[in-house]
C-alpha cells in the first residue's frame, strides 16, 4: 500500500475543523446498546444545526463524523431514552469541546490559537435506556430520531439536512506549474444541503454555485466527482447575474470527454458520476468576460462587481450513501474540482483539492513544490487577492495571518479569512456580492455564514468536560 502524504504534515489547507465525536454510554447494567445520539451546534442566532447522528454499538459506543467551521469550539450532544422504572421518556444533553487552547511553546512562550481535539464523551447514566423500539409521542415515524431532531418527522427514511453554510472555493490554475499564489483564477461561492437519513447517509444533495472570479487566461469549468456505488438523477438549471434564466452552457466548450448531463441533467451511472458532474460550465461564459480581479490599488467599486453565473443543482441517489469517506469528503466538503483548457499527453488537464488524489510516489498530487495547494475553501463570501498578489508574501497580501495559520498547520489564526490586514491586496467580493433568485430554495443555509465572526471573539468554556443534564418529559416535548 503507498504511504500517502501532502508533503505538509497532513496539513490540507482546510479551514474547517473535522473530527469524530465519539460517545459512550453506559449504565447500571452496563453499555446502553441502540441509544439514538445526536450532535449539533447551536448557531449564534439561537437555532439548532444538526451535524450528524448516529445509534450506539454493541459496546454501547457511538462514533459521528463532524466538520465545523474553525470558529466553532465546542459541540452539543444529545441523547433521547426513557426512565425504565417510571417510562418517562428523558433526554441526555451535554457539550463538547472540539478545539481547546493551544499548550504554551516549549520556550516558554504563550500559546496562541487553539488545537483540535477529537472528543470522547463518556456517560454514566442510570435509569436510562433508549425507547427501544418506538415512543410515538416523542419519535412520530419511529425511526429512532426524536422529533425534536427530526427535519422529517413523518419520514422514517430520512431525519435531517445537513446544511454547509456558505463557503467560496478558490482555485490557483497553473497546474502542474506552481503559479503566482492569488487564489483567484477561478472563485465560486457556494452553499450545499444534504438531507440525511437516521444513520448519516445522504439521499439528496442540493447547492447553488455563483462564479465571482476569473483572475486567469485560461478558461475552466467547476464540476463534482463523487465515488459512490449508485447512480443518481441530476437536476441543473441557471441564471444569469440579473437572475434571468441563462442558457449559454450548451454553447460552452467542455473539458472532460465523455461526461454525462453536462448543462441538461439526466440519470448518470455510479462511473459517470465519478467522472464528474458539470457544475458551472467554461469560465470564459460564466463571467460575461470579466474578471473581478483588478490590480493592487486599482479602483473597484459596486459598478465593477460581475454576478456571474448561478447554477440551481440537486443530486439525488437510488439509495442513500455514506459520503463520510476520505474519497468524498475532506475538511467536511466534496471533491469539487477544475477541468480547463489546457492539455497534458492530450487530455484536458484538472485540479482537485488537497486529501484527493495521491500520486504513485505517495504524495499528494496538488500540493505543490512550495507545499501550497492549487485550490482552497474558505467559510464564508471570500475577498480573494487582487491580480497577482501572493497570499503568502507579507509584501503582496491582505491577509497577513494566512502564513501563519500554514506554517502552524492550522493550529493558529484558524479565522485569517476574516482579518484583512491590508485591504490593498484583497477585491471587496463580500461587499458587492448579492444573493440571488435561487436562495429561496436553500433559504435556510443560504443565510449569511455566521461563522464569518472572529475566532478571536470565542471563549472557551473553562469546563471542558462533558457535563450532563438530564431533561423530563416536558422539555423533550416538540416545539
Ligand atoms: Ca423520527
Ligand atoms: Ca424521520
Ligand atoms: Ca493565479
Amino acid at each position: 500500500m503507498v504511504n500517502q502524504t501532502n508533503g505538509n504534515g497532513g496539513f490540507n489547507f482546510e479551514t474547517n475543523v473535522t473530527v469524530p465525536v465519539t460517545v459512550h454510554l453506559e449504565n447500571e447494567n452496563g453499555p446502553v446498546v441502540n441509544a439514538p445520539v445526536t450532535v449539533s451546534e447551536t448557531q449564534s442566532n439561537g437555532e439548532t444545526n444538526i451535524l450528524g447522528q448516529g445509534t450506539t454499538n454493541s459496546q454501547g459506543t457511538a462514533v459521528i463524523p463532524v466538520s465545523v467551521p474553525p470558529t466553532v469550539t465546542e459541540v452539543q450532544i444529545s441523547v433521547i431514552g426513557v426512565n425504565p422504572t417510571t417510562g418517562e421518556v428523558q433526554e441526555v444533553t451535554g457539550t463538547v469541546p472540539v478545539q481547546i487552547p493551544a499548550p504554551p511553546t516549549t520556550t516558554g512562550g504563550t500559546s496562541s490559537g487553539t488545537v483540535v481535539v477529537a472528543p470522547t464523551a463518556n456517560l454514566n447514566t442510570n435509569n436510562f435506556q433508549p425507547t427501544n423500539g418506538c415512543v410515538q409521542a416523542v419519535d412520530a415515524d419511529c425511526d429512532g430520531v426524536a422529533d425534536q431532531y427530526d427535519e422529517f418527522p413523518t419520514d422514517p427514511k430520512l431525519a435531517f439536512v445537513a446544511r454547509s453554510g456558505r463557503y467560496t472555493i478558490a482555485f490557483e490554475d497553473l497546474f502542474p506549474d506552481a503559479g503566482d499564489a492569488d487564489l483567484n483564477d477561478h472563485t465560486t461561492v457556494f452553499t450545499t444541503e444534504m438531507d440525511k437519513t437516521p444513520d448519516n447517509k445522504v439521499k439528496v444533495i442540493r447547492g447553488i454555485f455563483t462564479h465571482v472570479g476569473k483572475g486567469a487566461g485560461y478558461n475552466h469549468e467547476l464540476r463534482l466527482s463523487l465515488d459512490v456505488p449508485v447512480g443518481a438523477t441530476f437536476q441543473v438549471n441557471y441564471v444569469d447575474g440579473s437572475n434571468k434564466a441563462w442558457t449559454g452552457c450548451a454553447a460552452a466548450a467542455k473539458y472532460v470527454a465523455g461526461a454525462t448531463g453536462d448543462c441538461t441533467g439526466g440519470t448518470l451511472t455510479a462511473a459517470q458520476l465519478k467522472k464528474g458532474i458539470l457544475i458551472l460550465p467554461s469560465s470564459d461564459k460564466t463571467l460575461f468576460g470579466k474578471q473581478n480581479s483588478p490590480a493592487p490599488g486599482a479602483s473597484f467599486a459596486a459598478k465593477d462587481f460581475v454576478r456571474g453565473v448561478t447554477s440551481n443543482v440537486t443530486i439525488t441517489f437510488a439509495e442513500p450513501v455514506d459520503l463520510n469517506t476520505s474519497k468524498n469528503m475532506v475538511g467536511g466538503h466534496l471533491n469539487w474540482f477544475l477541468a480547463f483548457n489546457q492539455k497534458t499527453n492530450n487530455v484536458y488537464r484538472q485540479i482537485y483539492r488537497p486529501g484527493y488524489v495521491f500520486g504513485a510516489n505517495g504524495k499528494d498530487t496538488y500540493i505543490d513544490s512550495k507545499g501550497f495547494p492549487w485550490a482552497i475553501i474558505v467559510p464564508g463570501v471570500f475577498n480573494h487577492p487582487t491580480a497577482g498578489s501572493d497570499i503568502r508574501k507579507a509584501s503582496s497580501t491582505g491577509y497577513a495571518y494566512f502564513s501563519t495559520w500554514a506554517e502552524s498547520n492550522g493550529t493558529s489564526h484558524k479565522d485569517w479569512y476574516t482579518q484583512i490586514t491590508n485591504p490593498t491586496y484583497v477585491v471587496k467580493i463580500k461587499d458587492f456580492y448579492t444573493e440571488n433568485g435561487f436562495s429561496a430554495y436553500l433559504i435556510k443555509a443560504v443565510r449569511k455564514n455566521i461563522f464569518e465572526v472572529s475566532a478571536s471573539l470565542i471563549v472557551i468554556g473553562a469546563a471542558l468536560g462533558f457535563f450532563m443534564k438530564k431533561r423530563g418529559p416536558k422539555a423533550n416535548a416538540a416545539s
